[in-house]
């Protein structure tokens, strides 16, 4: 492309942008536009894939037939949510085998939320209430993101969010209403999950490197300390309604404000479980790169059958 046909169209691009409208596939980009959606596409499709394992550790030991049946449903979503971002990413021109060869070898992230075991069944509670409603907090904006592909993939994967969540607020109502033990139970998920899923939303905004370039292209529309607040704000009433304590000392409504003064969480867990430090980083990867190889005759298989059926039309 020449200087003035690039020049061109970058300022379409610009234009596009500055109109609030979207960036299809075909359009020009810059290079960093185009980077950026790539790693954070990517790192979303591998915390959809690598997200299945904590909740799949449960589904033989869920409490009833119909507790088994919602969570296979829910794991389900969760790989069909990872096939939609990395079909996403293609539009970008990347493969999703090289992808998915960067997560297995630690060259693309996931999220640090995944690398925390899953100890009870209200674990799987708390999952579905606080991470998925984080989820939801960070993902309903991205519905608006400037490219188009992962901008549509976001507003079927927020409804499917959002019964994750309903059903996780669901599983901790029935506890926190029942026994003593159940109670204790869905109190002590609560303290252990409620601290990584504010990690969840990254680092503070004035150490975020990313997020000012992501908010000038439209691809993120909110900073991360303000997803995180309006996490709280949304959380903290719900967890009376369900009779249990957020474990923060400093948390205070401010009625001028209308929002929850709060702590902020350890940001150096989150940078040490982010680097690989964090108690399931190991564990989750291996059962992820056992899961590819033992997949690889189903991928094999399927190309096969494909040439085959090439062959045959030709
Ligand atoms: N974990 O400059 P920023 C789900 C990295 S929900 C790991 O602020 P950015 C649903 C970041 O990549 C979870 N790494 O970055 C589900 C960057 O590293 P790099 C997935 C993190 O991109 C529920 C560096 O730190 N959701 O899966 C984290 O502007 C239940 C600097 O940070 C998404 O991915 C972290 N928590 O903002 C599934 C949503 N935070 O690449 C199963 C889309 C930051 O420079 C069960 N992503 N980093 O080496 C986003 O909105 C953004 O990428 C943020 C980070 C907000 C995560």
């Amino acid at each position: 492309m020449s200087h003035l046909s690039y020049a061109r169209a970058m300022d379409s691009f610009q234009a596009t942008i500055d109109a609030d409208s979207r960036i299809e596939p075909r359009d020009a980009m810059p290079d960093g536009y185009r980077k950026t959606l790539i790693r954070q596409i990517a790192q979303h499709a591998h915390s959809e894939i690598i997200g299945m394992q904590p909740e799949g550790n449960w589904i033989s030991r869920a409490p009833s037939l119909r507790r088994k049946a919602i969570l296979m449903a829910k794991v389900q979503d969760e790989a069909g949510h990872g096939l939609y971002l990395y079909a996403a990413a293609e539009t970008l021109g990347v493969d999703r085998a090289d992808l998915l060869d960067m997560l297995h070898t630690g060259r693309q992230k996931y999220s640090s939320i995944f690398n925390y075991p899953t100890l009870t069944w209200a674990d799987i509670g708390a999952i579905g209430w606080l991470v998925d409603g984080a989820a939801i907090v960070n993902q309903v904006p991205l519905c608006r993101c400037s490219y188009g592909p992962y901008a549509r993939a976001m507003v079927r994967v927020c409804k499917e969010e959002s019964f994750h969540q309903r059903q996780g607020f669901e599983i901790l109502h029935t506890l926190s209403t029942g026994t003593p033990g159940q109670q204790a139970m869905a109190q002590d998920a609560l303290d252990r999950w409620w601290w990584p899923s504010l990690m969840m939303f990254g680092p503070p905004d004035a150490s975020s490197t990313h997020s000012e370039q992501s908010m000038a292209w439209g691809i993120k529309r909110h900073s991360n300390d303000e997803l995180r607040q309006r996490f709280v704000d949304m959380t903290v009433p719900q967890a009376d309604v369900l009779g249990l304590r957020v474990p923060d000392d400093g948390l205070v409504y401010d009625e001028v404000t209308g929002h929850y003064s709060f702590t902020q969480p350890d940001f150096t867990e989150l940078y040490e479980v982010v680097k690989g430090n964090g108690p399931c980083n190991e564990k989750r990867l291996a059962t992820r790169v056992k899961a590819h190889e033992d997949g690889a005759w189903v991928r094999e298989a399927a190309a096969a059958y494909a040439a085959k059926q090439m062959e045959r039309a030709a």
